[in-house]
């Protein structure tokens, strides 16, 4: 690393101390920004890279909601507006007890770049609470969302900042938050995305992150003349991003044989049958274990990292940030795993992807990959905009064009910038300069 880098990278651990997964995520944009850096003497002397580090402007605040017994609960609720220079701040709302700032921080960093790279007008922000879900009653769920809108209400806006899902924040706390906003405000506006298509929510939203990770995996397959076709592919998660993820990988003919939650891995080697997953997640909240009841075949184990020490060919990792550590990335390796794509957050860790990358195992980054769903979100805004609904076909459509788009936008950074074939530096180079140079053209603000 150059001395310039490294001073800034130490500036910033001094600056937030204890956020180390937002120091993690600095730590890897601005390492491969050095080459943009050099070749763009101005960038360094407009103090850019300290500019981007530093949220414009982070909101904390307090959360109080009764449970069903009558009882008092607080929580913390977020909202880190950190880079507008392209668009409104956006970026989903993160529901879950391990939230605090640093990880709102890292999403929100993480998010600025995946935004650029899908080349619509949007900033980035990011969101949450360390309110639990699991375990709460339907009307527990609506009163903590409509008292977290309470206040996030006065910091965003269809113009100003556009929240949508994440971890614990799906369809039906959308409409919740969504209610809330409108109650106070008054305004029937585009203000969240992943809103239901009866109230102007996008067609294929719900999907979208899935399937964009699957679209942008067969563009990374192309390199190897392979198609997923007859391919085994392990899945972490079983949520959201992993329910369609494995949808699409089913349609191109691949065999999802694990997924997981935070209790532990199913493994059916045979073909995870995903409509029983739907009806456990989506219809009954209930816990992956469930699965084995439908089907004894398969096999449960608690240890939910375990699952990157099945056999495959593929693997997806969509739970969570730093699921795949360096001894994972080995064993995978070692398994003969041809390529990785990260569906969720910065699942991989600085040293399991440098595992990847020696080993020649094709590594697509999460900003690039799982870009789909916000790409979609962007389009949300659109359709609200101009008081429109396209249909199914017209948004998948879009949602290939913008995976492959973002994919060649990666492949060229990394030659251009002399890492061919390096797509994590390639996506932090091209989601980059568009933020930069956006940030300049605008003067010190
Ligand atoms: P969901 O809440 O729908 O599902 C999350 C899944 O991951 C669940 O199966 C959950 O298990 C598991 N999980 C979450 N946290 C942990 C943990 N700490 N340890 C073990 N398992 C865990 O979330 P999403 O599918 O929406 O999000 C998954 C990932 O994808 C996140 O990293 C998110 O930031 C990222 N992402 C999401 C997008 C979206 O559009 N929703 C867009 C781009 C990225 P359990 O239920 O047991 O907690
Ligand atoms: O990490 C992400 O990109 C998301 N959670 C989706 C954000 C959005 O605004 O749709």
């Amino acid at each position: 690393m150059n001395p310039y880098t490294s001073a800034i990278i130490e500036q910033v651990i001094k600056k937030n101390p204890e956020q180390k997964e937002f120091h993690q995520a600095v730590q890897e944009v601005f390492e491969s920004a050095e080459p943009v850096i050099e070749m763009h003497p101005e960038f360094k002397k407009s103090k850019l890279l300290e500019r981007i580090a530093e949220p414009e402007r982070q909101i904390i605040f307090r959360v109080t909601w009764q449970d069903d017994k009558g009882n008092i609960q607080v929580n913390r609720g977020f909202r880190v507006e950190f880079n507008s220079a392209i668009g409104p701040y956006k970026g989903g709302l993160r529901f879950h007890p391990t939230v605090n700032l640093g990880i709102v921080k890292f999403l929100g960093f993480e998010q600025i770049f995946k935004n650029s790279l899908t080349g619509l007008p949007i900033g980035g922000g990011k969101g949450g609470s360390d309110f639990d879900p699991k375990g709460k009653s339907e009307s527990e769920i609506m009163r903590f969302c409509q008292s977290f809108m309470t206040e996030l209400y006065r910091h965003i806006g269809m113009n100003t900042d556009v929240p949508a899902g994440d971890i614990g924040v799906g369809s039906r706390e959308i409409g919740y938050l969504f209610g809330q906003y409108k109650r106070i405000r008054n305004r029937f506006e585009g203000v969240l995305t992943g809103k239901g298509p009866e109230y102007g929510g996008s067609r294929m939203r719900t999907e979208a992150t899935g399937y964009g990770l699957v679209y942008f995996l067969q563009e990374m397959l192309k390199a190897l003349s392979k198609s997923l076709k007859g391919l085994n592919v392990t899945i972490s998660g079983s949520g959201n991003v992993a329910i369609y993820a494995a949808e699409k990988v089913q349609q191109f003919g691949g065999n999802v044989i694990a997924m997981s939650d935070s209790g532990g891995y199913i493994n059916d080697p045979g073909g995870i049958h995903l409509d029983t997953i739907k009806k456990i997640k989506e219809v009954k909240r209930g816990r992956i274990e469930e699965y084995i009841q439908h089907h004894p075949n398969a096999a449960f184990s608690e240890d939910w990292l375990g699952i990157w020490r099945l056999k495959a060919d593929i693997a997806l990792p969509c739970a969570t940030q730093n699921e795949i550590d360096e001894a994972s990335a080995r064993i995978l390796s070692d398994n003969g795993i041809l390529a990785v794509a990260e569906g969720a957050n910065m699942p991989t860790t600085p040293e399991a992807i440098d595992v990847f990358l020696n080993k020649k195992v094709l590594f697509g980054p999460g900003k690039a990959a799982n870009a789909g769903g916000v790409a979609t979100s962007a389009l949300e805004m659109a359709q609200n905009s101009i008081r429109m609904q396209w249909t199914m076909e017209e948004v998948d459509a879009r949602l290939k064009t913008i995976m492959s788009d973002i994919f060649r936008q990666c492949q060229q950074a990394a030659e251009q910038y002399g890492v061919a074939g390096d797509l994590v530096s390639g996506a932090n180079i091209a989601g980059f300069l568009k933020v930069g140079r956006a940030m300049l053209a605008q003067g010190l603000v």
